[in-house]
């Protein structure tokens, strides 16, 4: 499904011939999502005309995904921010000034500095949206200014748990070896459906091509999914069981003798530990609580040990429960008892074509890393087992709304829709209400700019010079990302911190943006800026068993079955399961009110989290918010295919339309994440209608290493929306 929706990336012929004499044609990677395909972007008279795939490119050959294809509709649309601007009556009462650049920088350094000199620089916070262009420049921006307080909704919940486990346990972030051209013969999807997501860190058509070879495929989804109805074993698990899922097929892996022995005794470290902890975790054990029969673990675990070169592609639905960090490593275990890493075809550990980014963080005195949000529970997210350490987002939460553990009065936000993408999104709206300052910068006026003092106009993707890594962490790829027009008085989230800087007469951090690219590149492939934007992009031949020359970068030198970072931070060294906190074996009587499992946020192939609502042809191909639920359990409620839907949990209630599907199991329900409707009046523009994160909690227990809150495996009950209900 690469384009169904008929939307034109070009302008009507006419004009583009008219003015074809003077177009220049600039090569450029699109950043829509963590993709980065790379494009060819066509500009004439100072106009984008044409976005076009990049034959050329290795992550896409030419090919866009209906949200890059609808790229000029997102920059050029008529509702994009296009000047700074002033509150002028109460917070979130969408009364606003037109003000100059200037003006909006200076009364933000002002306010900063004034926030600063009476709390500390701890009670300024940064947040930021996942995975994007200017994502660690956020950090940067912070560090400079002297507080540790950035955060991102991701961090805890999404690809950093991934990274910051494999680097204890491997040393590095494993990707899988798409472009060598040497076939998987197996690939297991976890939690993730790249059919419809560009996924954390990969490309989404690279991803796809490698079905073409027919491997055998394992999905774990509790969704049958477009790659469900194809796999050689689909395990359809209850939402939030992935760790007793992964644990038990270990079990079947060590007890059948089904690992890759001589790897495993040349190059791990804590196997006979692991084999003894995984005896208690048998497929007959986990069958009950993951709903998945015995003899499908096992089966899924002999075929996976059996068919090699083998690929494990995971997705964000293992890093949304409070057992985030021990089901990643439980998972990760699978290809590194098999001898599956660093090898053609299957896991493989990246060039970093990109060296790594200055984020200023030596400039936070170690008292002020201490004060970091979480730093003293959560140390794989904000302390020392983070590979760049970011806040708690419900400890800062709480220090935004009560003050606790101390209070936070700014919050300046660079592309974050908070209200629809935190979960606990009522908890988040009383956090911002309590702000004496609130900055965003975004493309459009979303709810949560709505409740902003200073709302700022960011460049999209095309306007803007960047460099792309991809896969992200692992750098095979190395991408210049082109400024191609100016819209309005846009500016580039980069430049905006970099003049804020320059202003705040901050120490560092105020570099010109050329001098901070050509100094990664030059730190990592070595090619200069200039010759790397005129080709485009750079393919960095992959080398395989590069651990063989000096080890895995662990302290043992070793694959680290048994965590000795895990165990000196004082969390198990080893994976266990822990049930999540909310579910019908944990809480019973909870669910004698909610008897369904509630799971959120499978990806649409036409919005990116909470994007793309005004992109017309987006939106025709998508209108409205969708939640799945089995015949079964619709038609004892009384519901029907296409009928309004009340979710309801704990924490509040929304409504979604109903795709009655015998695709998810009788006990659960899905409901999509991130709606909001941008052609609804402000402030709040529906946000409260269909938000799946009116449902979620981000309340504790959290994961005890990493933080992680409880989005997909809750308590729900669902009921028609009656004829007057509102
Ligand atoms: N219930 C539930 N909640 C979830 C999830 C789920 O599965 N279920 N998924 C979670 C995950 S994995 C993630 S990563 C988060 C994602 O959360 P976010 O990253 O916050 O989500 P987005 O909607 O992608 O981005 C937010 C805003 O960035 C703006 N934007 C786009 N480009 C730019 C830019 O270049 N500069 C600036 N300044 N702004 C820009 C967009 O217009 C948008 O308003 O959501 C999380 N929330
Ligand atoms: N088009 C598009 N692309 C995107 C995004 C987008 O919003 N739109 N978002 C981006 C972001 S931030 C991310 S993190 C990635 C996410 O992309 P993916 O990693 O592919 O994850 P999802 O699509 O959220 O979920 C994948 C599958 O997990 C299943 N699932 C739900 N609950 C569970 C569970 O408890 N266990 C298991 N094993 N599976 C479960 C769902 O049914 C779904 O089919 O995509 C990124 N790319
Ligand atoms: S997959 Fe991502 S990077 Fe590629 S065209 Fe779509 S939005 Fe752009
Ligand atoms: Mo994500």
């Amino acid at each position: 499904m690469d384009n169904p929706t008929g939307a034109t990336a070009t302008i009507p012929a006419g004009e583009a011939s008219a003015a074809a004499s003077n177009r220049t044609i600039l090569k450029s990677v699109c950043r829509s999502c963590h993709g980065g395909c790379g494009v060819n972007l066509h500009v004439v008279d100072g106009r984008l005309v044409k976005v076009e795939g990049d034959r050329t490119s290795p992550l896409n050959k030419g090919r866009l995904c209906p949200i890059g294809t609808s790229t000029l509709d997102i920059v050029y649309h008529p509702d994009r921010l296009k000047y700074p601007m002033r509150r002028t009556g109460a917070r979130g009462e969408g009364k606003w000034e037109r003000i100059s650049w200037d003006e909006a920088l200076d009364e933000i350094a002002r306010r900063l500095q004034a926030i600063k000199d009476e709390h500390g620089a701890q009670a300024i916070a940064l947040g930021t949206g996942t995975g994007r262009h200017h994502i660690r420049w956020v950090s940067r921006f912070g560090h400079a200014l002297g507080t540790p307080n950035w955060c991102e909704p991701g961090f805890a919940q999404c690809f950093h748990p991934r990274i910051n486990t494999t680097i204890l346990t491997f040393g590095d972030l494993p990707v899988n070896d798409f472009t060598s051209g040497t076939k998987p013969e197996c690939i297991v999807y976890w939690g993730h459906n790249p059919m419809n997501s560009g996924p954390d860190g990969e490309t989404r058509f690279v991803v796809r091509d490698s079905l073409a070879g027919k491997p055998k495929t394992i999905v774990v989804d509790p969704r049958r999914t477009e790659l469900a109805k194809e796999a050689d074993l689909w395990l359809q698990l209850r939402p939030g069981t992935d760790d007793a899922l992964a644990l038990a097929m270990l079990h079947a892996i060590i007890e059948e003798k089904l690992y890759d022995a001589a790897f495993v005794a040349e190059w791990t470290h804590g196997f006979e530990a692991l084999s003894e902890r995984v005896k208690r975790y048998s497929p007959e054990w986990a069958a009950p609580i993951t709903w998945v029969p015995a003899e499908k673990i096992r089966a899924a675990a002999r075929l996976y040990a059996a068919t090699k070169p083998s690929m494990m592609e995971w997705g964000c639905a293992i890093e949304h429960t409070p057992n985030t960090i021990q089901t990643v490593r439980a998972i990760s275990m699978l290809p590194a008892l098999t001898g599956n890493v660093d090898v053609p075809g299957g896991w493989v550990f990246g060039m970093h074509g990109l060296g790594r980014f200055p984020s200023l963080i030596e400039n936070l005195t170690p008292e002020m890393s201490a004060k970091r949000l979480g730093a003293d529970r959560f140390k794989m997210l904000a302390g020392e087992g983070a590979d760049l350490p970011a806040a708690h987002i419900p400890t800062l939460l709480s220090a935004m709304r009560d003050g606790d553990p101390y209070p936070v009065k700014a919050f300046l936000v660079f592309g974050n829709n908070t209200l629809t993408t935190f979960g606990n999104a009522k908890q988040a709206y009383e956090a911002l209400m309590k702000l004496d300052l609130l900055v965003v910068a975004d493309l459009f006026m979303t709810p949560t700019c709505e409740l902003a003092d200073i709302v700022l106009p960011a460049a999209s993707w095309p306007e803007l010079d960047q460099l792309a890594a991809l896969p992200t962490i692992a750098g095979n790829v190395v991408l210049a990302q082109r400024k191609a027009v100016r819209i309005g008085e846009c500016k580039a989230d980069e430049e905006i911190f970099i003049e804020l800087a320059r202003k705040m007469n901050l120490p560092v951090g105020t570099e010109d943006l050329d001098v901070v690219l050509g100094d990664q590149l030059a730190r990592g492939c070595g090619m200069p800026l200039d010759e790397l934007r005129e080709r485009g992009f750079l393919d960095m031949p992959m080398r395989f068993h590069k651990y063989r020359d000096k080890g895995f970068k662990t302290p043992t030198g070793k694959l680290e079955l048994y965590s000795t970072r895990l165990e000196a931070m004082g969390y198990d060294p080893l994976p266990y399961y822990e049930e999540p906190p909310e579910s019908p074996l944990a809480t019973p009587d909870v669910a004698k009110d909610f008897p369904l499992v509630l799971t959120s946020g499978a990806r649409i192939p036409f919005f990116f989290n909470s994007e793309h609502r005004q992109i017309r042809a987006l939106r025709r191909a998508h209108p409205n918010p969708i939640m799945e639920v089995h015949p079964q359990t619709a038609a004892s409620l009384g519901i029907k295919h296409g009928d309004w839907v009340w979710i309801e949990t704990l924490r509040g209630r929304i409504r979604q339309k109903a795709k009655v599907t015998d695709g998810i199991d009788p006990r659960v329900v899905h409901v999509e994440h991130g709606w909001w409707f941008p052609e609804e009046p402000g402030p709040d523009h529906g946000v409260w209608r269909s938000n799946a994160n009116v449902l979620t909690r981000n309340g504790p227990p959290y994961d005890p290493a990493m933080g992680t809150y409880h989005l997909r495996g809750l308590l729900c009950r669902i009921a028609p929306v009656l004829p007057g209900e509102s």
